[in-house]
């Protein structure tokens, strides 16, 4: 058929009650341009079926869809026989090797406007668990092999200028004609701790520096450094200075979590899990157990995580008009419509309407 597929993948909790508001809101933007399908996965269907990502999900994810959304998973805090994460499986299984979270407010934590970009390496560094542990004389000691590679450092390198390439095009194109103003700008900040790990995180540093010759739109994009610590300091003290920020996946995982807190809500931060081939957007947020099932869950971060996934399968104006909606609703921060981790009384039902009109 004429029209495309995308997978719809809720999983567990809230994720059941988000997806279909994100679905909701892609039907209204683009009517009948995609049909969706909906796949199954999660710890819910674990305890159901004995398989929490059947390869039959997969198999329809890579042969049928253009890009799928994910909810979120339950993943227990004690071991469970047979049971691992299956976001993280997928992730691998379709090589999705960036996770970019934008983290941007009209208002944020600080009062000033925050628009930045988190992008991720999401294949090595620590998250390789490579762990041992030995008995000494005074006692065990644990070790950790941490894998930095030129390969996966210079991809997500390019990911990464493309994006600020992409956003000083967008900057170029709405800039006031004739306005007084500095001409518009993007930059890259690579986070790395090369002054103690300079073997490691030298080799990120390099290889993201050197990614910048893979394409002639990088050229223009500015490039600075900013040690791990450091970064924490001043995202805290001023997040709005940041625009794109490339980090190794430990420390993009740290900083992207807390760059959450910058903006008010865990239920407000999408995010696309990218590869060459296949990218899948996902709400930051988990299964919310402590709210599931009573239609309250915020549906934003899913639906700018819609969003983002409908700008990498060629569909950036509806991408666009998405978010714009979305601004709309929580610049006017009506308490009668906003969920209540935004301090409102509103429901997820509520808020998702309110966005389809703004649409
Ligand atoms: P969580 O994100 O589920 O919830 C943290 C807090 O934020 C809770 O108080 C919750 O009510 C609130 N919250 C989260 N999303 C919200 C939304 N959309 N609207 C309103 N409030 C929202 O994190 P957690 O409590 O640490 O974990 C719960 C479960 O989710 C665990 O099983 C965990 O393993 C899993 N988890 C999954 C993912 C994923 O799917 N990638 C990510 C994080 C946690
Ligand atoms: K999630
Ligand atoms: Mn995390």
């Amino acid at each position: 058929s004429a029209r495309r597929k995308i997978g719809l993948i809720p999983a567990d909790g809230i994720g059941k009650e988000v997806i279909p508001a994100a679905q909701q809101v892609i039907e209204a933007v683009l009517p009948s341009r995609f049909s969706f399908i909906h796949l199954d996965c999660g710890f819910e269907h674990f305890q159901k079926t004995g398989v929490a990502l059947p390869p039959d999900t997969v198999k329809q994810l890579r042969e049928e869809c253009a890009g799928a959304l994910f909810g979120s998973v339950s993943s227990p805090s004690h071991k469970v026989a047979g049971y691992s994460s299956p976001i993280v499986a997928l992730r691998k299984q379709l090589d999705l090797y960036a996770n970019v979270r934008p983290v941007a407010s009209p208002i944020g934590g600080t009062g000033k406007p925050i628009d930045m970009v988190i992008v991720r390496e999401n294949t090595e560094c620590l998250y390789i668990k490579s762990e041992r542990i030995t008995d000494t004389p005074n006692g065990k000691v644990a070790f950790a092999d941490r894998q930095i590679s030129e390969h996966a450092s210079r991809r997500i390198g390019r990911m990464a200028f493309s994006l600020a390439a992409q956003r000083l095009a967008h900057r170029r194109k709405t800039a006031k004609a004739g306005a007084a103003a500095a001409p518009p700008t993007a930059k890259v900040t690579i986070v790395h701790k090369s002054n103690v790990l300079s073997i490691t995180d030298g080799l990120f540093r390099e290889s993201v520096r050197a990614s910048q010759q893979d394409d002639a739109r990088f050229a223009e994009v500015e490039v600075e450094e900013q040690l791990v610590d450091s970064m924490v300091y001043r995202m805290f003290r001023e997040p709005e200075v940041f625009d794109v920020a490339v980090a190794p996946n430990l420390y993009g995982d740290i900083i992207s979590d807390g760059a959450a807190a910058l903006v008010g809500s865990l239920g407000v931060v999408g995010s696309a899990n990218v590869g060459d081939d296949f990218v899948i957007g996902e709400p930051v947020h988990g299964s919310a157990p402590d709210i599931a099932g009573r239609g309250i869950a915020n549906p934003i971060a899913s639906i700018r995580s819609a969003a983002l996934l409908l700008a990498r399968i060629g569909e950036p104006e509806a991408a666009a008009r998405i978010d714009a909606a979305v601004d709309a609703v929580l610049a006017k921060n009506d308490l009668r419509v906003l969920t209540p981790d935004l301090g409102g009384k509103g429901t997820t039902a509520g808020v998702t309407d309110s966005i389809i009109k703004g649409l």
